[in-house]
């Protein structure tokens, strides 16, 4: 397929590139995937290892998923509150994220974890490195649903200065390689409403956990083009 918005490219750094609009024809497709998939792990609002509530709801999908308690922060197999493994990744999300990380110079790509990331207006994300997954070269790769947000990007220190950029529904972030450690977050989210989400915006996290699988024969990290 050719891809659509192909000139909409913003190179943010070495290693990281905003893709507007790159996935908005599956945006609607998305979102009904992400609902269904919430039908059997439920958004929640995890609690830090420092004991706060985290003002955003999550869930995840894949071989593991993302959670946080007052022991730490870890990647889990089960939902630990049904003890059920995670819904499997849908083949959309797996397609959409392994073409936009091609797209960044990252093919190929097999997240093993998808983080669901749910804002309503006043929830935010502070600034944060993900440094949770094994692989440290492998791109994070990141869709936005719903209302817009602006993101806030710094650099590979925390007092580093932070870039905005406004980022819509359809919108894709890719960030692995030289810019995998960049400190990151989220603006408190705006009132509003959105066709698809309604008062919300959803956020989706690819994410390679592991740094190869069992079985694959190795061919651990891709490289960056
Ligand atoms: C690319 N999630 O779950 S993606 C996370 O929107 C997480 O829910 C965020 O960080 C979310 O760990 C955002 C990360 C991100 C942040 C700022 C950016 C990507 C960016 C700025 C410019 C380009
Ligand atoms: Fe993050």
């Amino acid at each position: 397929m050719i891809p659509l918005f192909d000139n909409d490219r913003e190179q943010l750094e070495d290693g990281a590139v905003l893709l507007r609009g790159f996935a908005a024809v599956e945006a609607p497709a998305l979102v009904e995937q992400v609902a269904s998939i919430a039908q059997a792990a439920q958004f929640r609002h995890l609690v830090t290892p420092g004991g706060y509530t985290m003002s955003v709801a999550m869930t995840n999908c894949g071989r593991v998923g993302w959670v946080s308690d007052r022991t730490g922060y870890r990647y889990a197999p089960a939902d630990p509150e049904t003890g059920a493994p995670w819904p499997a990744m849908p083949a959309a999300f797996l397609e959409l994220a392994a073409r936009a990380a091609a797209e960044a110079g990252f093919a190929p790509y097999d997240p093993d974890a998808c983080l669901m990331n749910r804002y309503v207006a006043g929830a935010k994300l502070g600034l944060h490195q993900d440094r949770d997954e094994e692989d440290p070269w492998a791109p994070i790769v990141s869709v936005s649903l719903g209302l817009p947000a602006v993101f806030l990007w710094g650099g590979q220190r925390r007092a580093d200065a932070v870039r905005r950029f406004r980022v819509e529904c359809g919108d894709v972030a890719v960030w692995g390689g030289p810019a995998r450690f960049v400190y990151h977050g989220v603006a408190p989210l705006k009132d509003g409403q959105h066709p698809l989400t309604g008062a919300a915006r959803i956020n989706l996290t690819f994410r390679k956990v592991f740094r190869c699988r069992a079985g694959t024969g190795g061919d651990p990290t891709p490289k960056a083009v």
